[in-house]
């Protein structure tokens, strides 16, 4: 997969160097460049940023570098032999739709993304426009809190997808059991003392009973889930697992 970041704080991503995501990278998997939104601008002062039209708080990200980044970056004309639509431009933004594991799962799979990261009081929206008529943008949000900018955004994002890329994540097996996955929270998990500060590892997990175990995990993930994440299981794959078999064979009789 290619990745490409336009920040005006490109030494930020260095730590996508080290870690998993840089073995990633020296392995060939992920190609991944960041370039400086100040590198598109052409006055002494490297200005990226101008007083919002209609008044109001705080500056906005001027269009004409980040015009002049995305062209460099993004096809001229829609690639014929591009199979998947081409590159996918994603602004992290707190009016953008929820990022999910879903979605890392859905973004996992493109050939091409980019990223714009906006900072003061945004980018200005023609920029949006205009490349959402050069091909697929989005607006994504982590979640409903307030970031300075959108690098750190950015970072998780490229943390959720990026080990999803095949080959990335050593062992796949580790990458379905965890939270999210299955639509419910991670079960608890132990390792050796079985005994540490007069906690015990509950005994079902010692007792070699492979069955038990797994009834056990799913009777813990199910508890967790209903009692930090309620909202989560009033979603489909949840609800399956929680509703009697005979309620959900009636739910997937196709409607209408
Ligand atoms: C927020 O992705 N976000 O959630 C995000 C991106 C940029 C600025 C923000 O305040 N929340």
């Amino acid at each position: 997969m290619r990745i490409d970041i336009i920040s005006i704080f490109p030494e930020f991503f260095g730590v996508l160097d080290i870690s998993l995501l840089g073995r990633a990278r020296q392995a060939g998997l992920i190609d991944l460049s960041v370039h400086n939104l100040r590198d598109f601008t052409h006055d002494r002062h490297n200005t990226v940023d101008d007083t919002p039209y209609g008044g109001g708080a705080g500056m906005v990200m001027k269009p004409e570098p980040w015009g002049e980044a995305l062209d460099s970056i993004l096809p001229t004309a829609p690639d014929p032999d591009d199979a998947d639509g081409g590159p996918v431009l994603i602004f992290p933004s707190p009016a953008g739709e929820q990022f999910t594991q879903a979605m890392a799962r859905e973004l996992a799979q493109e050939t091409q993304l980019v990223f714009g990261c906006g900072r003061y009081e945004g980018i200005d929206q023609r920029v949006v426009d205009h490349f959402a008529t050069r091909g697929r943008v989005r607006l994504v949000s982590l979640g409903d809190y307030v970031l300075n900018g959108g690098e750190v955004a950015v970072m998780a994002m490229i943390e959720a997808i990026g080990r999803l890329i095949p080959g990335v994540v050593g062992n796949p097996e580790s990458l379905v059991e965890e939270s999210h996955e299955d639509g419910l929270l991670e079960y608890p998990s132990y390792t050796k003392p079985a005994s540490w500060r007069g906690l015990d590892v509950p005994p079902v997990l010692l007792s070699g009973n492979h069955g038990a175990i797994a009834t056990w995990r799913h009777e813990k993930q199910i508890e967790r889930t209903r009692l930090v994440r309620p909202d989560l299981l009033s979603a489909d794959t949840a609800d399956a697992e929680l509703l009697p078999p005979a309620n959900s064979k009636s739910r997937r009789r196709p409607r209408g």
